[in-house]
């Protein structure tokens, strides 16, 4: 057996715990049983180590125990995911997988901005910044998975987990509105994931600094 010495040592992720590509890269890695040392990083005083393995220091940030960095949230799923995968969510990300997620992250996230921060873009009504968002993400989903419980089918796929925390800071803008809206399925989905243990753990309230992110296994 390996001494504490002579362990490698475990990636290091450079993470935000609001950051929606943080949450989605935490899921994964903590869904596929890899322990990391977490780092939270506050954005508006990034460390200096941080900015030193990447000069725009965005987070989610994992750095591998060979010095690789991953600077892509989806980057960090996909070698989660290569790492063990025992609901198979990758297998289950097609084509379409990744248009919903390349739809969410260059369409639905400016949109969402302008409707979380409606003060920062006054050309347009708060209202009208939701509806924008609406129809580039929120009601297209709501639509799909009304024909399954999951964008990836009958169960859980990469895109599911990847675009759960952007729905979910789309429906917290507003609580009350969301929760009026005939969004049946969407709203199913989300609430099913949100109360999921695997959500909880990676919402751990981290002190700043680093600490251990706990695996599921
Ligand atoms: N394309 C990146 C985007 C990551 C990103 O934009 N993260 C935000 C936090 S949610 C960030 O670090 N922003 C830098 C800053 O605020 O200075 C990814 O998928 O990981």
């Amino acid at each position: 057996m390996l001494s504490a010495a002579t362990m490698p040592p475990g990636p290091l992720l450079y993470s935000f715990r609001r950051c929606p590509y943080a949450i989605r890269a935490r899921m994964a890695l903590h869904y596929a049983g890899i322990q990391v040392e977490l780092q939270e990083v506050a954005l508006g005083d990034k460390p200096a180590a941080l900015l030193a393995l990447s000069p725009t220091g965005t987070v989610p940030l994992l750095v591998l125990a060979d010095g690789q960095l991953l600077t892509q949230s989806l980057d960090i799923m996909l070698w989660a995911l290569a790492q063990q995968d025992l609901e198979a969510w990758l297998p289950r990300h097609t084509a379409q997988g990744m248009a919903w997620v390349q739809r969410n992250d260059d369409c639905f996230k400016p949109l969402l901005d302008c409707y979380k921060y409606a003060q920062r873009h006054p050309l347009l009504s708060r209202q009208a910044h939701r509806a924008r968002a609406m129809a580039a993400l929120v009601e297209p989903l709501d639509l799909t998975l009304r024909d399954s419980p999951w964008l990836a089918g009958q169960s859980r796929g990469l895109a599911d987990v990847a675009l759960l925390p952007f729905v979910r800071q789309f429906a917290a803008v507003e609580p009350g509105w969301f929760a009026a809206q005939s969004l049946p399925a969407l709203q199913t989905w989300l609430k099913n994931q949100l109360d999921e243990a695997l959500f909880a753990a990676v919402m751990l309230r981290p002190p700043t600094g680093a600490v251990c992110l706990p695996s599921k296994h």
